[in-house]
């Protein structure tokens, strides 16, 4: 798991040349916010998110995984939750995760020829991004990894989600009640998704 300060350190992410870049942030700020590529599951964190379905009862994608990983308790009490609307997000405990809880979120399932409903989906899945990192507050959570919600059996095509996922990160890291989040970790699994992340992510965390 390496931090934007260190990437740009390493000369993994270069500075932006496009003119769509958010103002300079703190230093500090680069320092709360990392890029992982691999399985989420094995992050020891307080909470990692799940792109979950309405049902929360599981599925496949991430949320296949996280339940095979985490045993049957977590769908015991999956069961108790009456599953959750899109946009929405509900915590449960990580049983045998390294992470301490799992944060389910349900992303919009994106499809072309719905192209009038973008915006809302839009606003769904930034809400999904906010809905999770206001639960990891409200549970006085430190540090949250998210996959790339919607982007695998939903849909959502990977830049305009990565835009979305970045943009709702920057402000709310930024914010003053979101600073009591020490770590915000981006999860991408595939090597394109990793290339999106890399190109994206000076143009919302430019270098100091
Ligand atoms: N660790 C990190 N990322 C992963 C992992 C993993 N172990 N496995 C997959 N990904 P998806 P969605 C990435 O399809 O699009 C389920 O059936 C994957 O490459 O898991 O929100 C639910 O029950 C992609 O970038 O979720 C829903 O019905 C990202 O996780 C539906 O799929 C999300 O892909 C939700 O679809």
């Amino acid at each position: 798991v390496k931090t934007i300060a260190q990437m740009y350190k390493e000369g993994l992410l270069q500075a932006p040349r496009q003119a769509r870049v958010k103002r300079a942030p703190k230093v500090e700020l680069l320092e709360r916010i990392s890029l992982f590529q691999g399985d989420i599951t094995k992050l020891r964190v307080d909470a990692i998110v799940n792109a979950a379905n309405k049902s929360l009862l599981g599925g496949g994608g991430v949320d296949g995984a996280i339940h095979a990983a985490a045993g049957p308790k977590l769908l015991s009490e999956c069961r108790e939750l009456n599953g959750c609307l899109t946009g929405q997000s509900k915590i449960t405990r990580g049983y045998d995760l390294p992470a301490a809880h799992v944060i389910h979120t349900v992303g919009p399932v994106y499809s072309f020829d719905s192209s009038s409903g973008a915006e809302a989906k839009a606003e769904q899945l930034a809400s999904c991004y906010k809905t999770s990192l206001q639960l990891a507050l409200e549970n006085s959570l430190k540090s949250i990894a998210f996959p790339c919600v919607s982007t695998g059996i939903y849909g959502y095509p990977i830049e305009d989600a990565t835009h979305i996922a970045l943009g709702v990160a920057r402000d709310f890291a930024e914010s003053e009640e979101g600073s009591k989040l020490e770590r915000i970790i981006f999860t991408i699994w595939t090597q394109r998704d990793k290339g999106v992340y890399e190109d994206l992510l000076p143009l919302y965390f430019p270098p100091v």
